[in-house]
């Protein structure tokens, strides 16, 4: 064994471009959470009250799709090649797919930044989650388009190069790392089915004046038939960092390789048919619908619940090897020093409070206390903001130098850096949350409305802004001190006594696990079955009451009369709801 690059210097290339164009998107994005904290909470304003919507537009879509989406493309092709321990099949697919993901981002940027340009006829400041009726440039929706087609492709590479070694190894059991980026891409496929429809068949072609108009709701529903299982598609490679990291950075081993293929398989299964829970509040879906879907959501716990226990133990194991003792006292012996190790256990605490305000926000009744409050906004900032991002900054802490051959610049700083994030995101999202119970909304330039006083026993707006702004500062400082270290690392000189390119062990391995979890067919099977119970009667009422295109039928009436027509003759015979 040895480091990364030397193991598999070509497709080391593609990991680093994958993580550079991750890093340049978090680089800018951090600058405008930055102008955008200070603008919210009245700090400093440098843009008009309009501009805010395009800089928050900017922000979500570079880091919430861009920064992610790209480091795990990284991480996975990682994943691949060294658990299978071969290289990619046809490397000139391989850059396809990343020039598909490049260009697509490009294209999807400029009518965004368009929107700064009064005099330009051209603007997507729609906000990252984009569904109507607000409209975008027909380039914002073609560059998202061709983003995730990029990323199908990925994963068909990823599964040839499975299925090449399947062929070699017919009686082994999948590695856990394969079976990780498999099972992620399955879910990954069935969801962002539905946010093409809507781009492909309604958006797109409204924006281009094909269609007049389209059924907001069911531009939105698809949107959110995506929308939930996206937030697992940027967790699973963080928790796949927690599974084989980790255990191995604590001095132990990863407690249980089987439970880990069972929370994979249960994210395949449920990630997708929970996604209306975006919607309790959205008239037109039928309250029984929405019940449903919370009872998957509360479902959903499980494997994150699995996580925490399985991850926690193979870190007591590694302290307890380590010398530590007692019922607490062996997180003493954890290595706190080592910036890797900090970072992502600090994310993975800070997913533990995430994971409680995302049972609030999916408790049906509760969740009409904070839907489009700040409340949620805090909410992402703990789970994709922090238990993803920051497992991802202190994961290139091992792994640039793993693809560059370099040495880490600056292992303090590292470290600094990471405790500055959970620090700043302390401050911030805890001030989000607080101030969202006090009912101040979210995605608004100026909240502070004139004469109108949020203040109550909670504590006063005045000072969750100032906790929110000098947490948002030190998250900017935090990002600028990753960049530095990373791009200091990457122009520093070749070493050769990198630490090899390696797991953790398991205590219980593959062997034990039940051949069943290996089953991809069966759990893609039910995954199906599932959506298709979640989702086919909501989305037939929708279409029953809105028409296809909205009200009236839109471009083509006829077309969706006569869609509406069989909807409403079905309904009638009894044969749906
Ligand atoms: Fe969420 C809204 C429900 C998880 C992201 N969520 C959002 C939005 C985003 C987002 C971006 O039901 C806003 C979308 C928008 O713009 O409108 N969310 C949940 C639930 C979970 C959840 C039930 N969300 C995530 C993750 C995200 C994410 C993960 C990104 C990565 N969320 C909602 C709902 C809404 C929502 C509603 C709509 C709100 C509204 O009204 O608009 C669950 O998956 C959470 C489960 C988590 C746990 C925690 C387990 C703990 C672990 C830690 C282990 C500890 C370790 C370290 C390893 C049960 C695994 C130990 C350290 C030592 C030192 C010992
Ligand atoms: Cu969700």
């Amino acid at each position: 064994m040895s480091a990364y690059v030397d193991q598999f210097p070509a497709e080391a290339r593609i990991v680093r471009a994958a993580f550079w164009s991750s890093f340049i998107a978090l680089g800018v994005g951090g600058l405008l959470g930055l102008v955008q904290v200070l603008h919210r909470t009245d700090v400093v304003r440098f843009m008009s009250g309009a501009d805010y919507y395009t800089v928050l537009t900017l922000h979500g879509v570079l880091l919430a799709i861009t920064f992610t989406i790209f480091f795990l493309v990284g991480i996975f092709t990682w994943a691949i090649t060294t658990s299978l321990d071969r290289g990619l099949e046809n490397l000139r697919f391989t850059w396809l797919w990343y020039g598909l993901m490049s260009v697509g981002t490009v294209l999807a940027a400029i009518p965004i930044l368009a929107g700064f340009v009064g005099s330009v006829d051209m603007s997507a400041s729609v906000l990252f989650t984009f569904y109507a009726p607000m409209q975008a440039h027909p380039l914002f929706y073609l560059g998202l388009t061709i983003f995730v087609v990029g990323t199908w492709l990925a994963g068909a590479d990823w599964f040839r190069t499975w299925l090449v070694w399947k062929r070699e190894h017919p009686d082994e059991r999948i590695p856990l790392p394969t079976f990780m980026v498999l099972t992620t891409m399955l879910f990954w496929y069935l969801s962002s089915l539905g946010v093409a429809l809507s781009i492909l068949l309604f958006l797109l072609p409204w924006s281009l004046g094909i269609w007049e108009q389209v059924n907001a709701l069911l531009t939105r529903t698809l949107f959110w038939y995506f929308g939930h299982a996206v937030v697992y598609f940027w967790l699973m490679p963080a928790y796949m960092m927690w599974y084989l990291m980790l255990p191995k950075i604590s001095g132990g081993k990863l407690f249980s390789d089987p439970l880990a293929r069972v929370v994979f398989v249960l994210f395949l299964i449920l990630s997708t048919p929970t996604g209306i829970h975006h919607q309790y509040l959205d008239p037109g879906i039928a309250e029984g619908f929405k019940f449903i879907v919370m009872t998957n959501t509360f479902f959903l716990l499980l494997p994150s619940l699995l996580t925490a226990f399985t991850v926690v133990a193979s870190m007591e194991h590694g302290a307890r090897q380590r010398g530590g003792t007692g019922y607490f006292g062996w997180l003493k012996a954890l290595p706190w020093r080592d910036p890797i190790f900090t970072g992502m256990a600090l994310a993975g605490l800070m997913f533990a409070a995430a994971g409680f305000s995302g049972m609030i926000n999916a408790g049906m009744n509760i969740n009409y206390l904070v839907h489009n409050t700040f409340w949620v906004v805090g909410h992402f900032h703990l789970t994709v903001g922090t238990a993803v991002a920051l497992t991802f900054m202190a994961a290139s802490y091992w792994f640039i130098p793993q693809v560059t051959g370099k040495r880490l610049w600056n292992k303090s700083v590292a470290l600094w850096q990471v405790l500055l994030w959970f620090v700043g995101m302390t401050f911030m999202s805890n001030a989000m949350h607080r101030a969202g119970l006090l009912g101040v909304p979210r995605r608004t330039a100026e909240p502070q409305y004139a004469g109108f006083e949020f203040e109550a026993g909670l504590g006063s707006v005045a000072e969750l802004d100032a906790q929110i702004a000098l947490g948002g500062t030190l998250l900017f400082v935090s990002v600028v001190l990753f960049l530095a270290n990373v791009v200091m690392t990457a122009v520093g000189d070749r070493i050769d006594d990198l630490p090899d390119n390696e797991y953790a062990d398991t205590l219980s391995g593959a062997d034990d696990a039940p051949l069943v979890l290996d089953n991809l067919k069966l759990w893609t099977a039910i995954a199906v079955v599932l959506v298709i119970l979640a989702y086919t009667l909501p989305l037939l009422s929708i279409i029953d009451r809105g028409g296809v295109f909205g009200p009236g039928g839109g471009a083509f009436p006829m077309v969706a009369e006569s869609l509406r027509l069989v909807v409403v003759a079905a309904v009638d015979a009894g044969v749906i709801g």
